[in-house]
């Protein structure tokens, strides 16, 4: 690393930062791998850590991603949070998740965009794809094969929204489809981290339909946004997308949802409610990863009583 710095949560990591310390982590663990899915626009490694205590193929699966918007960096810094803790903390509940669960983590999915975000533009968020011309950068959550471009994204190249000339038509959100299509029956959740505004949100992006079991993910959001509060009292407010925030096509949860059904499907608005918005200090990592962690842990316990 940098300096001979060890990998940390007092700063926000650069990309080869988080994939030396996904690379180290699984140099120093038997039972955690990197798993390269494919590569970006730009021909970075698109990495996934898997943990896996068992060679059963069959075990229930985890997913959680992080930065498919390179300008929200508490989302990989909380996936990096939760990949520390599932392999170093004493908590036996925590424990007990690494042994009966296979975890999938992709703490940056939009590689080219995080890279950008730190050497040019701190604001940038979308890929950084050109097809026929300069502006042509793709809102990658708007970029999935469900319901594509019906509402809430753009046609506009320009715009942060830009919804790309095709379903999957990004090398990042093909390859994680793609992968994701190999886990999907053992996957039993996905979570998709995002800042900010403090929300857990239930599917679906692109229209508010609720379906049979809504009002269960609605306790469960609830229960969750319980468990994150312990810590230091942060609310996270629960919801469809469409209801707290807008319409929204073309996005991860709506795809994995409508595709494959995952049993718990979420996606968080990480810290905070607004006062830093995206630019949120260093020194709140640490906390958002506590709360996290327990938000996470109710998660886990929900879906085993299911
Ligand atoms: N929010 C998400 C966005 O892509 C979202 C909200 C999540 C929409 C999942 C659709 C599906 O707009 C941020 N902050 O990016
Ligand atoms: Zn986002």
């Amino acid at each position: 690393l940098q300096h001979g710095r060890a990998f940390n949560w007092d700063s926000y990591g650069t990309l080869d930062e988080i994939y030396e310390f996904l690379d180290s982590t699984a140099g120093n663990n038997t039972f955690v791998e990197v798993v390269k899915i494919g590569e970006s626009y730009e021909k970075r490694d698109l990495k996934v850590l898997k943990i896996s205590k068992s060679s059963d193929t069959d075990r229930p699966a985890i997913w959680i991603d992080a930065a498919i918007h390179a300008s929200e960096w508490i989302s990989p810094a909380v996936a990096t949070y939760v990949i520390n803790e599932l392999l170093t903390s004493n908590d036996t509940d925590v424990i007990k998740i690494t042994e009966d669960f296979d975890l999938y983590i992709m703490p940056v999915m939009n590689p080219d965009g995080y890279v950008f975000a730190h050497d040019h533009n701190r604001l940038w968020r979308k890929t950084r794809a050109i097809t026929t011309n300069e502006k042509l950068r793709v809102d990658a959550n708007r970029n999935w094969d469900y319901e594509f471009n019906t509402g809430g994204s753009s046609s506009d190249p320009c715009s942060d929204g830009y919804h790309g000339g095709a379903a999957f038509n990004q090398p990042e959100t093909k390859a994680v489809s793609d992968y994701y299509n190999t886990i999907a029956t053992q996957t039993k959740m996905y979570l998709t981290l995002h800042s900010y505004s403090q929300y857990i949100m239930l599917p679906f992006g692109c229209s508010n339909q609720t379906y049979p079991d809504y009002d269960d993910w609605m306790r469960i959001a609830e229960a969750t946004s319980r468990a994150i509060a312990d810590p230091f009292g942060t609310q996270f407010q629960w919801g469809n997308i469409v209801d707290l925030l807008y319409i929204s096509s073309g996005g991860s949860v709506d795809w994995i949802k409508g595709i494959h059904d995952t049993n718990i499907v979420l996606a968080f608005e990480l810290r905070d409610f607004g006062r830093h918005g995206l630019i949120l200090p260093p020194e709140q990592i640490r906390p958002s990863g506590i709360e996290f962690m327990k938000g996470f842990k109710e998660l886990v316990r929900q879906l085993r009583n299911r």
